[in-house]
């Protein structure tokens, strides 16, 4: 006992003089919030957070858990980037257990020379890296009709942003070689349901990966492992995850998920089909429904935005009801199809306040308010809402979801 708290007083002397090198802490290795009084813990292979960080993804029970989404804490995370364990999850059938030793991606159909790539023929191609979100375009879906989600991860949360590292899909195509006349690319995942989707040639020849990293790691399985889709700037049902066949035809496939599912219904009774794009958006993060403010005083407002369409130029704040509106500082560097970090500073003075954002993209679009997005497409969507979002102060303080 003696010999033991001596060492520990030694060793707390040596460590606040500085002068603790690797000599091995034995024992004293377990701290608990005792600061620089003993030994921390030693190195480790894989990097856990603090115990004391509980940021989570939200989802429902269901009976379906296999068929179900996660949401991402967008109002807990700060700059742009999602880490792997917090991007949002969207299964049709579950995550499927791949190996990767034992996985390869087919090229075939209208092409010279069909292709067979294992992950190790692929990780040897010229690769790149970029910024992309990726966004369910069932994200905030609820705000076409009554407000029921309570806050931003809940409300806006199928909606992440990684840097992802793959081969451009085009480098693939130009090795087997299209046949003259074919225009679209068929991917395939996987998965237990086959999630299908058709690609136009156009796109699949421009900036799509096949994407084998995310953050600097390879992909979690939820994301896709071992390899994905990233279509950037398109919704997120395109991404195709644990991508086994990519198939060059000369017409689209019209599978489920682009024909019953992840169609709009217009109010003229057609439906609009084969909707890519997501079209620029923005929410503040904070402060966002959830929240309590604890008095009146000096806040930052601070959110995000994003278009699929290319970089954000510009957002807007308003704090009362749209009335005025001050331009909010952007995070650089502004990556294109990206988040893109928005933040003003204000102070609160205790009144009601109505606080919303309005960003606009490098192709000049301009986020719409709810009511011009419901006069151009009526209220029979469940995708591709993007209208401007609008939290309520109260005069306690508490933030809420309302309509403007
Ligand atoms: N193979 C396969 N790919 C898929 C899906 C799926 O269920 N199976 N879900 C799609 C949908 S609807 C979305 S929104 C995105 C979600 O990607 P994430 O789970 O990495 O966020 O993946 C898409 N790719
Ligand atoms: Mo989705």
């Amino acid at each position: 006992m003696e010999e033991a708290s001596n060492r520990r007083k030694f060793l707390s002397v040596s460590a606040l003089a500085g002068v603790l090198s690797a000599c091995g802490g034995g024992k004293e290795t377990a701290v608990e919030d005792e600061g620089p009084s003993r030994l921390g813990r030693p190195v480790s292979a894989y990097g856990e957070r603090s115990a004391h960080v509980k940021l989570a993804r939200a989802f429902r029970d269901s009976a379906n858990p296999e068929a179900a989404a996660s949401f991402t804490p967008l109002q807990d995370l700060d700059g742009i980037i999602t880490p792997a364990s917090l991007h949002f999850e969207r299964h049709h059938a579950g995550v499927p257990q791949i190996d990767p030793e034992k996985h390869e991606l087919l090229l075939h159909g209208m092409v010279d020379r069909p292709l067979m790539f294992t992950l190790a023929d692929l990780r040897r191609l010229p690769s790149e890296s970029h910024v992309y979100f990726i966004e369910c375009s069932g994200n905030s879906g609820g705000e076409w009709g009554a407000k029921t989600t309570p806050d931003p991860q809940r409300g806006f949360g199928l909606a992440s942003c990684s840097e992802w590292t793959g081969v451009p899909l085009r480098t693939l195509l130009e090795e087997a070689g299209v046949k003259p006349g074919a225009s679209w690319v068929i991917a395939e995942g996987n998965d237990a349901c086959r999630m299908m989707r058709s690609i136009p040639m156009a796109k699949a020849m421009d900036d799509i990966l096949v994407a084998y990293s995310q953050n600097g790691e390879p992909l979690r399985p939820e994301q896709g492992f071992p390899l994905r889709l990233v279509v950037p700037g398109w919704e997120g049902n395109i991404n195709v995850k644990w991508l086994r066949v990519l198939k060059v035809a000369d017409q689209p496939y019209m599978a489920k998920d682009e024909t019953s599912k992840y169609t709009d219904l217009m109010p003229d009774g057609k439906a609009r089909i084969f909707t890519f794009v997501m079209e620029a958006k923005s929410i503040i993060t904070f402060p966002a429904g959830g929240r309590k403010l604890s008095g009146p005083g000096l806040y930052e407002i601070t959110g995000l935005a994003w278009s699929g369409r290319g970089r954000i130029e510009k957002v807007e704040v308003s704090t009362d009801g749209g009335k005025s509106w001050t331009a909010a500082r952007l995070q650089e560097p502004r990556h294109r199809i990206a988040f893109t970090r928005f933040r003003l500073p204000w102070r609160w003075d205790g009144g009601e306040a109505m606080l919303q954002s309005r960003c606009t993209d490098e192709s000049g679009y301009v986020q719409p308010s709810k009511e011009e997005l419901v006069a151009a497409r009526g209220t029979g969507s469940n995708y591709h809402f993007n209208g401007i979002k609008p939290w309520k102060i109260s005069a306690d303080g508490s933030v809420t979801n309302v309509d403007a």
